[in-house]
């Protein structure tokens, strides 16, 4: 790494302890709760270094090892970039190529949290419900076999071998964009346990500790391009970069194992009693619209959030969902005006520096659209014609086929469920009919409560095109 870049580390001070380890090492970790947590050891010691642990593919490791897990931030805003060097991660495992190791780590006496982003699918829950999805092909897998595949399954058995060595259990601190998140893995935990164990599961629900978080950054995915732009602002090489925007937010409930974690607060992250109204405006006001500009910008033929935000009809079009339908059933959070939260959304989402694209936002959306948009259109008094053009923007999308008649890469656990759905109605009526019965993303309520609008959404977006649809409703 180069030696002329600022750098997050003590140096001079031996490498800290591991003191955490990550489940699901992406982009976003890097580029948010990784640089608070090596900010908090500067700013205050502590042996806080990261183990971590990718839970599917050796990609990031390979990147990474050789350069000793030290990687390049790079910030991106409107006016020019700016690059740090991040290292807190001190070693990684790839949990397929020994799942041994990885409850091993976990288990070691100096461990105090686990943080993970394994995105809401890693869960291994039921979107609408929040149940442990227990015939989850991972889950049918953990319950039978001692080294596990699933997030759950490592922690109930990380868990299990720290109770049978008599020490205290870590925290579980999830940075996953799901509301109330900390009782969704404390769920899936306690449900998986009680399901090996009931006496361990009962020492968890005692000793355990599951802080929900409301976490924000924009991270696009690396690209292949962005090497040569990090090079062009460092004038160095790194395998595996990360780009963000200058923003970042970070609410963490503060509920730790024996009080135990980074010093947080010295560093700007907000340590509440209650999480849930950051976590509801968070979801519903950026997530919530993300994944509506995501489905009709790509139909439309946007390639990235900032194309989306510079063309007046979207941009529009995501004024109204803010002032007209997601806003008057929102709680604010102490201390915040929901209008000014907007109005920096669309400052954020307008930064040209990053391009984040409208098809990586779309992946997973049978997981997002519950937590995103079902809740508010569930909680509204008054009609919602944007999010139910939202809702059946991603039925056209999970169809399979673009406005110019090409093939979309629909990337989502139920693909293949959503196309023959899809496949299966006749008429835009039919359609949404068969996609609202997918119990697993649509309540029978709200199913019941959208099916007559968002079929006249769909009928719109076959006649009249996406950035038509969003012009009849944008402000
Ligand atoms: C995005 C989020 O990919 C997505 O679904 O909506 O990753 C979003 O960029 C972050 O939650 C911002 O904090």
């Amino acid at each position: 790494m180069p030696a002329d870049l600022p750098r997050l580390t003590r140096s001079g001070a031996p490498r800290p302890g591991v003191g955490i380890v990550h489940l699901g090492l992406g982009a976003f970790f890097r580029a948010h709760g990784a640089v608070y947590i090596a900010e908090a050891m500067q700013a205050s010691g502590g042996d806080w270094g990261i183990l971590a642990a990718s839970l599917q593919s050796p990609g990031t490791r390979d990147a990474l090892k050789p350069q000793g897990y030290a990687y390049t931030a790079l910030e991106a805003g409107p006016e020019g970039d700016t690059a740090r060097v991040i290292e807190v991660i001190e070693d990684m495992i790839v949990a397929p190529e020994d799942p041994a190791a990885l409850v091993a780590a976990l288990a070691a006496p100096g461990v105090k949290i686990v943080t993970l982003t394994v995105t809401e699918k890693g869960y291994c829950h039921n979107p609408a419900t929040g149940d442990l999805n227990l015939s989850h092909p991972d889950i049918a897998h953990d319950l039978a076999n001692p080294l596990p595949k699933s997030a759950p399954g490592f922690l109930v058995r990380a868990l299990a071998a720290r109770k049978a060595a008599g020490l205290r259990p870590f925290t579980v601190l999830t940075c996953d964009n799901l509301p109330d998140n900390g009782s969704v893995v404390r769920r899936a935990v306690l449900d998986l346990a009680r399901a090996l164990d009931p006496d361990l599961a009962v020492w968890i629900e005692a000793e355990g500790r599951f802080p929900s978080t409301m976490v924000d950054r924009i991270v696009p995915a690396t690209k292949p391009e962005d090497l040569a732009r990090v090079a062009a602002a460092t004038g160095h090489h790194d395998a595996f970069p990360v780009i963000h925007e200058p923003f970042r937010q970070w609410v963490v409930e503060d509920d730790f194992v024996d009080g135990q974690r980074p010093d947080l607060g010295a560093v700007g992250v907000e340590l509440v009693a209650d999480v849930a109204p950051f976590e509801l405006m968070k979801l519903r006001m950026l997530n919530g619209t993300h994944s509506p500009l995501a489905y009709l910008g790509y139909l439309a033929g946007h390639e990235t959030i900032a194309d989306c935000a510079a063309d007046p009809v979207f941009a529009g079009f995501v004024r109204h969902l803010w002032t007209r339908e997601i806003i008057p059933v929102l709680t604010p959070p102490p201390g915040t005006d929901l209008h000014n939260y907007a109005a920096a959304l669309l400052e954020r989402y307008r930064n040209p520096a990053i391009r984040h694209r409208t098809w990586q936002i779309a992946m997973d959306g049978s997981q997002k659209l519950p937590q995103r948009i079902l809740g508010t259109l569930s909680e509204a008094q008054t009609p919602c014609p944007g999010l139910c053009l939202a809702v059946a923007g991603w039925m056209c999308y999970v169809g399979g086929t673009d406005e110019t008649g090409q093939p979309i890469d629909v990337r989502d656990p139920f693909a293949a469920e959503l196309r023959r759905l899809s496949d299966r109605g006749e008429t835009p009526a039919g359609k949404v009919a068969a996609l609202l019965s997918l119990q697993a993303v649509f309540s029978e309520d709200v199913a019941a409560k959208i099916a007559a609008p968002v079929t006249a959404a769909y009928e719109t977006l076959v006649a009249k095109g996406a950035r038509a649809a969003a012009q009849e409703i944008a402000q």
